[in-house]
């Protein structure tokens, strides 16, 4: 296994050009007729490797089974997703992150499922994570940021969802307060923040995003099939959960980079554009109230901006909204 990840690192360095059989041998300290094993075993797996007998080897696809090096293979970013953990099934990408993150993993590091068996939602909910059919993925981020800020990077996820299923995707998503992603009033897309914070400083987080991609209507559990869809279900094809990520990590970066030099304005603008229900009536809940208020859109500070029916006008930092009558 590690053999065959350090030849696939080494044919991913030397990109489109070959690679002789004899420096992967060396470096790899074995044979050369091993080599050429390892290659068929590739094959199998749907890489598709070229090889010239006075050039060597080069990689020409990679196939769109996920796995550490497929999602590095043509990912250019500066930071985020340059360690990558990637688990066929796991209980939570969550739960890894946080065990990473407390071993010291680097800013930026992310970590990917095929499918989880516990996959957590906000206040101890599920989330439902078909295997294969979604992106499970948890980013660890070491901002210097106030732990009192953090919610604004929740806010700039959304909007980054939001950005790469409309230009990537060719959708219309809303965001719905604080954090999920609707197409056709269906969720989408969940976002779940958790920080690890003293006082002042916020030693990580982590930022679990999962995004319903090839599931048909079959796929989802009945339980939540009348709320929620999938980019399938919704566009009539089959999107690639491998370029989907690496769309979402690219244009993450620059979200985030663009966040710690120039501040909230600019993540408040792009949010409010997507922002579901802004100037209309809504149900609002938090832990020992529940009214009506008109939603007039986030605070600069990234809280809940409402009016209530009175007219008074209130700032909220947690609270469920919903839009029927209950
Ligand atoms: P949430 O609490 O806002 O949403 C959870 C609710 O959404 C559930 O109670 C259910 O009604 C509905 N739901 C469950 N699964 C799905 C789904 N696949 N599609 C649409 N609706 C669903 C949102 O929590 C935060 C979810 C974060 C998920 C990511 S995946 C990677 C990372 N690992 C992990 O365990 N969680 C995060």
């Amino acid at each position: 296994e590690s053999t065959r990840n350090k030849l696939i690192q080494l044919l991913a360095d030397s990109s489109e050009k070959y690679i002789s059989g004899q420096l992967l041998s060396d470096e790899l300290q074995i044979s050369r007729s091993a080599i050429w094993k390892h290659m068929k075993e590739l094959e199998k797996d749907g890489y598709q490797i070229e090889g010239k007998s006075n050039k060597g080897y080069r990689i020409i696809s990679y196939p769109d089974k996920l796995s550490e090096n497929t999602i590095r293979w043509g990912l250019e970013t500066n930071w985020i997703g340059k360690s990558i953990i990637h688990k066929e099934s796991t209980t939570s990408t969550q739960h890894i992150a946080h065990d990473e993150a407390r071993n010291g993993a680097a800013h930026g590091t992310i970590i990917i499922a095929d499918e989880q068996t516990n996959g957590k939602g906000r206040m101890n909910r599920s989330w439902f994570s078909t295997k294969g059919k979604g992106m499970w993925l948890s980013i660890i981020l070491r901002p210097k940021i106030s732990p009192l800020q953090a919610p604004q990077l929740t806010l700039l996820t959304a909007t980054v969802l939001a950005d790469v299923l409309h230009s990537y995707c060719n959708v219309q998503p809303l965001i719905k307060w604080p954090n999920d992603i609707l197409l056709h009033d269906k969720k989408i897309v969940g976002i779940l923040t958790e920080m690890q914070a003293e006082q002042d400083i916020i030693n990580y987080i982590v930022i679990g995003i999962g995004l319903n991609v090839n599931q048909s209507k079959d796929d989802l559990p009945e339980e939540i099939s009348h709320r929620a869809t999938s980019l399938l279900i919704e566009t009539e094809k089959e999107h690639s959960i491998k370029a989907l990520i690496q769309e979402i990590l690219t244009t993450f970066e620059k979200s985030y980079d663009q966040y710690i030099k120039n501040g909230f304005p600019e993540i408040k603008q792009k949010w409010e554009s997507y922002g579901f229900k802004i100037g209309e009536e809504i149900t609002i809940k938090t832990l020992k109230d529940h009214f009506r208020a008109i939603f007039l859109g986030i605070e600069e500070d990234g809280a809940l901006r409402i009016k209530r029916m009175d007219g008074s006008i209130e700032k909220l930092y947690s609270a469920e909204i919903d839009w029927f009558e209950k």
